[in-house]
């Protein structure tokens, strides 16, 4: 049985500005784009969250809901020194790490010697630790694997911590809305609570094979994860070489115009995942399309933004490859390597 702790700061980047800024830890802060360039934010303070302030949302509108909030520009180069120390710490207790953003990690200590092994009390000294030396709080989840330990860093937040053990996974599971699982989104938990499935006890009683006639692959892992399966190592010091959002759908697509359509959503989701990976720097968008035949394809194109108009170029592209209706399409970026993190690594690894 493993040992997996989740570990996800609290409003990351306002956080770090309030503690470098106590001022603003009396006011409505979000981290963000300007409003004049339409942009949007990454985040914002508690006491701005009240207002209704979220991620992602347009400055614009936020500052409708809230029109003394304070919007500062966002310093990544900032947040990524802060970023390292917060992984030092982590070192002290495993190698095993994965980390997801900047603020967020899962970490293996299944084999640990700190407190015996005892995943609680090593998720509350590394809370306790970077709040020390950073003056930061950061929630955690602590779970037999990474889908539950994610889930449950969510729990008690912020400045909390909550514990799935192994023995009450059966019961937690039942009553987690199917719109909690990875790799759910908008779209599939849509289509899911369409047919009056909102929880993972209700997707526990669709049969396998009905799971993968309709979601594909994903389907398998669905059946997986509603019963708390998750099988998936922390995968360490992973670099994210690409991001991609795609959709099985539920009857294959005939026309172009349904396949335009399905692009917008997905490039939708796609934008709400990307916005976390600020740090990363985009060179190529691509899309993927899988013909009923179940033979894929997949084209690309340089660019440091994705464009909306551009993945439907290239969707156009791809479809002439078959003359097959399309039974998922699939939008993503790849990313360019970290030459800055390499070096570090060899430095780390010279005598
Ligand atoms: P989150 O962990 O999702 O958010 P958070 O840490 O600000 O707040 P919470 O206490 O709820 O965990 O994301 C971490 C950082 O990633 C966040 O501070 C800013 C950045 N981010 C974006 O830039 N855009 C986004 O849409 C999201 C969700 C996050
Ligand atoms: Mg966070």
């Amino acid at each position: 049985m493993r040992k997996i702790i989740h570990i996800d700061m609290d409003c990351f980047y306002a956080a770090i500005e309030m503690r470098d800024n106590p001022e603003l830890t009396t006011v409505p802060l979000a981290v963000g784009g300007s409003e004049k360039e339409r942009g949007v934010l990454c985040t914002s303070n508690y006491f701005a969250r009240k207002f209704g302030v979220r991620s992602a949302m347009s400055t614009a509108y936020a500052k409708k809901l809230c029109p003394d909030l304070i919007v500062l520009k966002p310093d990544i180069e900032k947040y990524k020194v802060v970023a390292e120390s917060i992984r030092k710490i982590f070192l002290e207790y495993t190698d095993i790490i994965e980390p997801l953003s900047l603020d967020e990690a899962y970490l293996d200590v299944s084999h640990s010697p700190k407190y015996n092994g005892i995943a609680t009390l090593i998720a509350k000294e590394i809370r306790e630790r970077i709040f020390n030396s950073e003056r930061l709080t950061a929630s955690a989840g602590i779970a037999p694997n990474k889908f539950l330990a994610k889930i449950a860093s969510d729990w008690h937040k912020p400045d909390g911590q909550f514990v799935i053990p192994p023995d009450r996974v059966g019961q937690f599971i039942l009553q987690l809305p199917v719109s909690k699982i990875h790799g759910v989104g908008k779209i599939t938990a849509q289509k899911l609570e369409s047919k009056g499935i909102f929880t993972c006890k209700e997707l526990q009683s669709i049969a396998f094979n009905d799971l993968v006639e309709q979601f594909g692959r994903f389907g398998e892992h669905l059946h997986e994860l509603c019963r708390g399966i998750d099988e998936r190592p922390v995968e360490n010091c992973r670099e994210r070489k690409s991001l991609s959002v795609e959709c099985t759908f539920v009857q294959d697509i005939s026309d172009q115009e349904g396949c335009m359509q399905s692009i917008h959503a997905l490039y939708e989701e796609l934008l709400a995942r990307l916005a976390k990976h600020q740090e990363l720097i985009i060179h190529k968008q691509f899309i993927k399309i899988k013909f009923s035949n179940f033979q894929q394809t997949t084209v690309e194109a340089s660019s440091t933004e994705p464009i909306l108009e551009l993945y439907e170029n290239l969707c156009k592209k791809g479809l002439t490859r078959q003359d097959r209706p399309v039974r998922l399409l699939g939008l993503g970026v790849g990313f360019k390597p970290d030459l800055s993190k390499k070096s570090t690594q060899l430095e780390l690894m010279s005598p």
